[in-house]
């Protein structure tokens, strides 16, 4: 179940001309690549400060879908239960379990060297109906809720790196939110379930989890005063849960601030729900934007020593919860409904210090991206020019027969910005259906990608990511040669 390590259907530019055409030709593009070692969102959280990324799994793919189980094993070190932990799904009868759904993530996770995030204990919502409509007192409700904590906690008692013991407590002003909790046992519910899990597994770290907490502002001000309270009373509190559901372009100025206060009461802090939702449909400048917004969330965590580790909220966008909670709205995560990766997804392997360029794909079940278009060697015409201060990458994502996905990195590697750029290469047999990051043109086998007026400038040592999907008719090479603004790119 580990990721395939090699860089598939890549074709490095510095190779040589000859080179390439050489194997190409011979049909050996793939295989002669040098295999290199790509780093995954695992290993390079790892690298800083031993911080995990992690991701919210759902059984159904896990035990049905070949390529999210191999994505979830390889990318990710943390796992939550996205529902198979929930009250209602736990105990459906009263006195009647259903542990095999939440088994299996536990499996599949010890069997990865994952951690698990427990989630949650108590929470108003997806309560089971005979708890809802019970119509249960103050004292019924402190021995439920009681109970449920000794029997779940009990039960996964070592199995779990953390717990959110308690979720959502509060309104968007900061005051309490009245739940079935709130109602029966006032404020004291919080205290009462964060002693009893301490007690039930006391290697657990005990967190509070909520979301529109991400900067500084009521709520996230009620959650501290209450946080500080707690310690004050020797309540066993350990950890704040960010969920961190944002909306691209709206992440808030304060995120950095607001984990380092909660860092500072000598609390964990941890991103625990990350998704960053845009209105659909998606277009590339949403995409760069929702990449940026990552970036400074991913940035505003490794800043601050306690923040811990970051979780998104599932793998792909296909299967996340948000189209069916946000009409309209969309896309919010790390990879496609088809498993390819998002600009997102390089932007957080940016900033987490990946620094060797990453494939296109994550091998799956099957390699999506094991089968490079090559074929005979185009021959396109060299447009020769003086050699420029940029070097390019082709990247073949993914390859379904009569078409494919590509990504084209361009890096400047001069001293001074590249701005208005302009990529011409030559690709035959192509006929472009939608390009990213760039506005695509093709003219014949000639293609010219023009810089987004959102982010016309490469800055020295950076790289703009572009990316194609694309029908063919016969054989694909990799272009020959890409030039930059007329000038020609190693
Ligand atoms: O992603 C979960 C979705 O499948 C459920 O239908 C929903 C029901 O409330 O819960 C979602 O997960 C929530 C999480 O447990 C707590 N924070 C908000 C998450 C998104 O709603």
């Amino acid at each position: 179940m580990t990721e395939t390590r090699h860089r598939t259907g890549r074709v490095r530019r510095s190779l040589g001309l000859l080179l390439t055409s050489a194997l190409t030709a011979a049909g050996l593009l793939v295989t002669a690549s040098p295999a290199q070692a790509e780093s995954t969102l695992r290993e390079l959280a790892a690298q800083k400060g031993g911080r995990h990324f992690g991701t919210a799994l759902t059984v159904n793919p896990l035990n049905s879908d070949s390529q999210y189980r191999s994505i979830a094993a390889a990318q990710f070190s943390a796992v939550t239960h996205e529902n198979e932990m929930k009250w209602e799904s736990l105990e459906p009868q009263r006195g009647q379990y259903n542990w095999a759904p939440a088994d299996s993530i536990i499996n599949f996770a010890k069997a990865n060297n994952q951690i698990v995030r427990g989630h949650t204990l108590v929470w108003h919502s997806q309560l089971p109906s005979w708890l809802n409509n019970g119509g249960f007192n103050g004292t019924q409700l402190r021995s439920l809720m009681e109970n449920h904590i000794e029997v779940v906690a009990g039960r996964y008692r070592g199995d779990l790196y953390a717990w959110d013991v308690v979720n959502e407590a509060f309104n968007e002003d900061g005051t309490f939110r009245n739940s079935i909790w709130y109602q029966g046992m006032g404020r004291n519910y919080i205290e009462y379930a964060f002693r009893k899990a301490h007690e039930v597994d006391p290697n657990a770290k005990l967190y509070i989890n909520d979301y529109n907490i991400e900067g500084i502002n009521a709520k996230s001000n009620g959650l501290y005063n209450l946080v500080v309270d707690l310690l004050n009373r020797g309540v066993p509190i350990h950890g704040i849960g960010i969920q961190s559901h944002l909306i691209v372009g709206q992440v808030p100025s304060t995120f950095q601030q607001n984990i380092q206060r909660f860092a500072d009461l000598g609390l964990d802090v941890a991103i625990t729900e990350l998704d960053i939702r845009m209105q659909m449909p998606a277009n590339s400048a949403k995409l760069q934007q929702q990449a940026n917004d990552y970036k400074t969330v991913v940035n505003a965590c490794l800043a601050v020593s306690r923040c811990i580790g970051i979780t998104v909220w599932g793998i792909d966008d296909e299967r996340s919860w948000v189209p069916y909670t946000f009409s309209g709205e969309g896309a919010p995560l790390l990879y496609d409904g088809q498993y390819n990766r998002k600009p997102a997804w390089y932007a957080v392997y940016e900033a987490l210090g990946g620094n060797d360029d990453p494939g296109g794909s994550d091998p799956g079940g099957s390699d999506p991206g094991g089968s490079d278009p090559g074929g005979s060697d185009p021959g396109g015409s060299d447009p020769g020019g003086p050699s420029g201060p940029c070097d390019v990458d082709y990247v073949v994502v993914n390859d379904w027969g009569n078409g494919f996905q590509g990504a084209i990195y361009i890096r400047n590697t001069g001293s001074s910005p590249i701005n208005n750029w302009t990529l011409q290469f030559s690709l035959p047999n192509v006929y472009l259906n939608n390009g990213w990051n760039g506005d695509w043109t093709q003219n014949g086998s000639q293609f010219t990608v023009r810089a987004p007026s959102w982010n016309p400038t490469i800055q020295p040592g950076q790289r703009a990511e572009l990316g194609f999907v694309a029908g063919k008719n016969g054989n694909v090479s990799a272009p020959n040669q890409f030039t930059l603004n007329g000038n020609v790119c190693s």
